[in-house]
C-alpha cells in the first residue's frame, strides 16, 4: 500500500488544535501534523490519509464488459499510524476483558476452533456469568417447605437456556451425521482449476463432512430407503469451498421451481403426519409419476443405493455440472465423484427395515465407531471434465440434474482422497449448527447454468438464516473459515466480530480505503461463459429440448445392474406402491415404467397383481437422440468392491456356558487383526463358564444385539452351549437372518444342528461344498482353514447366490 504524502505544515496553534480534536461533530480549517497531543495527532492524520484518496481512481473501471471481467484491485494507502484506523483513543487503556487494540489485519474470530473449545475438568459449576453455583440440586425456598422464591436467579438462568435449547430442523436431510477431515491433493491440476486445494501434490485442505438422510425428521431412523446427503465444507486457504451432494448422481427435478413441490410431496403427509423417512406413500408416488423426469432418480432410489450399510461405503456426487477455472480464467465443465476406499456396499431391505427398529443410529454409530477405531473412512475424488464443445455433442443436456454423464464417454479421473479422521466434540456445536452452502464457492469453482443450481444457490443461506437465527451464521465456530474474513457487512443477531474503527462502508478514505476490493488478480471472479446464452431468445420460462427425454438414462441405470440389483429394484417399487391406497397411482407408475424397462414393468405390475400391465404413458418426446451408451457397468454397486478389507465390519460370534471357547476367540484375535469387530454375544452379558477353561464375557446379548445388526456370524462349538442356544429361541431369528440377508456364517463343529434348528435347507451343506454360498463348516481340528476361508467369504461383504423371492427362511 502506497503512503499518503506528507501534508503542508499549517499555522494553527498547539492549543487550538488539541481543543478542536476534541470534538466529535466539528473540526479545524486547517490542521497542524506536528502535534505532541495524541487527539489532534489522530486527527491530523487521518487528514493526511484522507487527502491521499482526493477521488475514487478505480470508478471509472466499473464499467463495460471488459472490465466487467477483469475487475481492479481497490485503492487503499497506508496510513500514517494506527492512530487512524482506531475506533476510539482509549483502545491502549487494557484490562482482561477488553485486552487492547486488534493487532493490524486481524479478525480473530477465525482461529481454530481451540479458540471455543470447553473442558470442565477440575472446575466447579458455575451460571452462565460464571458465578459459581453452590447447590445444583434445590431450588431456592423460604424455608425448606416453603415456597419456590422468584428471585431464584440460579433456577431460572438453567431453566430459561434449557426453554430455547432446540433450534429448527432442517426442512430436508434433518438427520445427519458429521465428520472432521482432511482432503489430500494427489497432483497438481493447475491445467484445469486454480481452486486452493488442487495446487500441489499432498496439499491438505481440513474438511468437515454431515451425512444425511433427505425425508425423516432429526430423530428418524438411519436406515430409511432415501437418498442419503454427501456435503463436504473444504475450509481452504481462498475460503471455504461446500461441495454439497448426495450418493446419487441425479436428482428427481430439473427446476428449482419443483423442490417445494417435491419436498411437500415425500414429507410426511400432512392431514396426520404419516408415514415417517419413508417415500412409500400416496402423496409422493402421485407427484413422481406425474413428473416422469424423475424415472431416473425413482431407479436410484428403488435400488439397493438408498440403503447404504454405511456412510464409508456409499459413493457421493456434486450431481450438477460445475466448472473448473484455471488462472487464465479459461474454463472446463466438471461432475465430481466420491468413491469409497472400503467399496460401495448396501443393506438388504428385510435388514434395513428390521434394523430401523433394533438400531435406529446405526449409520451414525457406524461412522462414530469407526473413526474412535482408528478405521477412518476415505473416499477418492474423482472428476469427470469436459469442453463445452463435447457438452454439445452429447444426446443428452448436461444442465439436466436428471443426467449422469456416462463414465464410458467421460472417464473420472482420480485426484484425491479425503480421509474423515476426528469425531465432532459436540454434535450440536458442529453437526447441527454446520451451515453448508452451493452459493459457497472459492476462485476456481464455478456454476454452470443448472437451473436446479441456480435454486439451491439461493435457498441455502436462505434457510440458515431463520434455522441459525439471523445473518451471523458464517461466525459460529464451525462455520468460520480459516481465512481472514473483512468487510463492512455488520451487526444482526449474534454478532461475535468486534470491529475496531469508524468505516463500514467502501469506498472510503477515513480508513485508507481499507478493507479494499481484491479485484481480479485475487478475487472471485464469475466466468463470463454462458453455455448456449441465446440472448435473442429472452426472457422466458421453459425447458431445453433435450431435458424432455425422460426414461433413456432410466433404461441405461436399470440394464447397467446385475440380474440380483435389478430384482432388488423391481421389489422396491413393488414394495413402494404396494403402501399406495389409490390404485390409479399405482398403475400411472407402472404405465411409466414400461417406457424405461418393460421387463422392470412386467416384474413390478405382477407382483402388484396387474393383469394386463396398463398402456405405456405418453413420452413427452417421441423420438430422444439414440444414447451413446446402453450399458454402463459402473454404475453397477457390485462394480466397486473397494480394497477388499474387512475394516469397520461387525461380527457376532455367539457363546453360551460350556463353550468351546479357544477357538472363538482365535477367529475374534483374526477379525481385530483385520480391523473388524469380533463381538461375543450370549443368551445374556457377563461372564460365563466355557468347556476348555478360557475366560468369556459377553458383551451383548441376543436380546440387545439381535442378528441383522451383524455383518456376519460365527456359531460356536461345544455341546452344552449349543443346548443353552437351542433353547433360546432368539438363536434361530438370529441364524435365519443371517441367512436371509446373505451373510457370511462359519459353524464351529457341534453347532451344526443349530442350522436346522433355524429351518436352513439340509441341501447346504452341499451347496458349501460346492463354495460360494458363504456358509462355512468346520469340524474339529480345521478351525484354522476355515477361519482363513470365513474372512476371505467376509470380504466378499454378501453370498447373493442364496437370496431367494420370497424367501424361503
Ligand atoms: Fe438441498 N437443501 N436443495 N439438495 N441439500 C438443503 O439446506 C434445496 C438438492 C443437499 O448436511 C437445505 O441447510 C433446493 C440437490 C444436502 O446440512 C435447503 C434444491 C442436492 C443437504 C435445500 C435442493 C441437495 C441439503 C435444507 C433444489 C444434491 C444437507 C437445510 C433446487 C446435489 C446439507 C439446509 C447438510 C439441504 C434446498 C436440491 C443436497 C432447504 C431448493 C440436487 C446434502 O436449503
Amino acid at each position: 500500500m502506497p503512503k499518503p504524502p506528507a501534508p503542508n505544515p499549517a499555522s494553527q496553534n498547539k492549543e487550538a488544535a488539541a481543543a478542536a480534536a476534541r470534538n466529535t461533530d466539528s473540526g479545524p480549517g486547517r490542521i497542524d501534523p506536528a502535534q505532541a497531543d495524541l487527539a489532534a495527532r489522530r486527527m491530523a492524520e487521518v487528514q493526511q490519509t484522507v487527502a491521499a484518496m482526493p477521488h475514487n481512481a478505480t470508478k471509472p473501471l466499473e464499467h463495460g464488459f471488459e472490465n466487467g471481467t477483469n475487475p481492479p484491485a481497490g485503492e487503499a494507502v497506508e496510513p500514517p499510524s494506527r492512530l487512524v484506523g482506531a475506533s476510539t483513543l482509549s483502545e491502549e487503556n487494557d484490562s482482561a476483558k477488553v485486552g487492547t487494540a486488534a493487532l493490524d489485519g486481524l479478525n480473530a474470530t477465525t482461529e481454530s476452533l481451540d479458540r471455543v473449545r470447553v473442558d470442565s475438568s477440575g472446575r466447579t459449576l458455575t451460571t452462565n456469568q460464571g458465578v459459581a453455583v453452590s447447590d445444583n440440586q434445590n431450588s431456592l425456598k423460604y424455608g425448606v417447605r416453603g415456597p419456590v422464591l422468584l428471585e431464584d436467579f440460579v433456577l431460572r438462568e438453567k431453566i430459561t437456556h434449557f426453554d430455547h435449547e432446540r433450534i429448527p430442523e432442517r426442512i430436508v436431510h434433518a438427520r445427519g451425521s458429521g465428520a472432521h477431515g482432511f482432503f489430500e491433493c494427489l497432483r497438481p491440476l493447475t491445467d484445469v482449476t486454480m481452486a486452493a486445494p488442487f495446487r500441489e501434490a499432498g496439499k491438505r485442505t481440513p474438511v468437515f463432512v454431515r451425512f444425511s438422510t433427505v425425508q425423516g425428521e432429526r430423530g428418524s431412523k438411519d436406515t430409511a430407503r432415501d437418498v442419503r446427503g454427501f456435503a463436504v465444507k473444504f475450509y481452504t486457504d481462498e475460503g471455504n469451498w461446500d461441495l454439497v451432494g448426495n450418493n446419487m448422481p441425479v436428482f428427481f427435478i430439473q427446476d428449482a421451481m419443483k423442490f417445494p413441490d417435491l419436498v411437500h410431496a415425500v414429507k410426511p403427509e400432512p392431514h396426520h403426519q404419516m408415514p415417517q423417512a419413508a417415500s412409500a406413500h400416496d402423496t409422493f408416488w402421485d407427484f413422481v409419476s406425474l413428473m416422469p423426469e424423475s424415472t431416473h432418480m425413482l431407479m436410484w432410489v428403488m435400488s439397493d443405493r438408498a440403503i447404504p450399510r454405511s456412510f464409508a461405503t456409499m459413493q457421493g456426487f456434486g450431481v450438477h455440472t460445475f466448472r473448473l477455472v484455471n488462472e487464465q480464467g479459461v474454463s472446463v465443465f466438471c461432475k465430481f465423484h466420491w468413491s469409497p476406499a472400503a467399496g460401495t456396499h448396501s443393506l438388504v431391505w428385510d435388514e434395513a427395515v428390521k434394523i430401523s427398529g433394533a438400531d435406529p443410529d446405526y449409520h451414525r454409530r457406524d461412522l462414530w465407531e469407526r473413526i474412535e477405531a482408528g478405521n477412518y473412512p476415505e473416499y477418492e475424488l474423482g472428476l469427470q471434465t469436459f469442453t463445452e464443445e463435447q457438452a454439445e455433442q452429447f444426446s443428452f443436456d448436461i444442465l439436466d440434474a436428471t443426467k449422469i454423464v456416462p463414465e464410458e464417454l467421460v472417464p473420472v479421473i482420480p485426484v484425491g482422497r479425503m480421509v474423515l479422521n476426528r469425531n465432532p466434540d459436540n454434535f450440536f456445536a458442529e453437526t447441527e449448527q454446520v451451515a453448508f452452502c452451493t452459493a459457497q464457492v472459492i476462485p476456481g469453482i464455478d456454476f454452470s447454468n443448472d437451473p436446479l443450481l441456480a435454486g439451491r444457490i439461493h435457498s441455502y443461506v436462505d434457510t440458515q438464516i431463520s434455522r441459525l437465527g439471523g445473518p451471523n451464521f458464517h461466525e459460529i465456530p464451525i462455520n468460520a473459515p480459516l481465512v481472514q474474513v473483512h468487510n463492512n457487512q455488520r451487526d444482526g443477531m449474534h454478532r461475535q466480530a468486534i470491529h475496531r474503527g469508524r468505516v463500514n462502508y467502501e469506498p472510503n478514505s477515513l480508513a485508507g480505503g481499507c478493507p479494499f476490493q481484491a479485484g481480479a488478480a485475487q478475487g472471485f471472479v464469475s466466468v463470463p461463459a454462458r453455455i448456449r446464452a441465446e440472448e435473442e431468445q429472452g426472457k422466458v420460462r421453459a425447458k431445453p429440448e433435450k431435458f424432455a427425454d425422460h426414461y433413456t438414462q432410466a433404461r441405461l441405470f436399470y440394464e447397467s445392474q446385475t440380474p440380483v440389483e435389478q430384482c432388488h429394484i423391481a421389489n422396491a417399487f413393488r414394495f413402494e406402491l404396494s403402501k399406495v391406497t389409490v390404485p390409479a397411482i399405482r398403475e400411472r407408475m407402472v404405465a411409466s415404467l414400461r417406457n424405461a424397462s418393460e421387463d422392470l414393468a412386467l416384474k413390478v405390475g405382477q407382483g402388484l397383481g396387474m393383469d394386463p400391465l396398463p398402456d405405456p404413458l405418453p413420452p413427452a418426446l417421441a423420438d430422444p437422440a439414440p444414447p451413446e451408451v446402453t450399458k454402463s457397468p459402473p454404475l453397477s454397486l457390485l462394480a466397486r468392491p473397494g480394497d477388499g478389507s474387512i475394516r469397520g465390519r461387525k461380527v457376532a460370534l455367539l457363546v453360551a456356558p460350556g463353550v468351546r471357547a479357544a477357538p472363538l476367540l482365535q477367529v475374534q484375535q483374526a477379525l481385530l487383526e483385520q480391523g473388524a469387530i469380533g463381538r461375543l454375544v450370549g443368551p445374556r452379558i457377563g461372564p460365563m463358564p466355557t468347556a476348555d477353561g478360557a475366560a468369556v464375557d459377553a458383551d451383548a446379548s441376543l436380546e440387545n444385539e439381535p442378528g441383522f445388526l451383524f455383518d456376519a456370524l460365527v456359531l460356536p462349538d461345544g455341546a452344552e452351549a449349543v443346548a443353552a442356544l437351542a433353547q433360546d429361541g432368539h438363536t434361530a431369528e438370529f441364524v435365519r437372518d443371517q441367512f436371509r440377508h446373505c451373510k457370511t456364517i462359519l459353524v464351529l463343529g457341534a453347532a451344526r444342528e443349530l442350522l436346522a434348528l433355524a429351518g436352513l435347507p439340509p441341501s447346504l451343506d452341499k451347496a458349501q461344498a460346492q463354495g460360494g454360498t458363504g456358509l462355512i463348516l468346520a469340524g474339529e481340528g480345521e478351525e484354522q482353514a476355515a477361519t482363513q476361508a470365513f474372512l476371505q467369504a467376509l470380504a466378499k461383504h454378501r453370498h447373493f447366490g442364496r437370496e431367494m423371492d420370497p424367501p424361503l427362511v
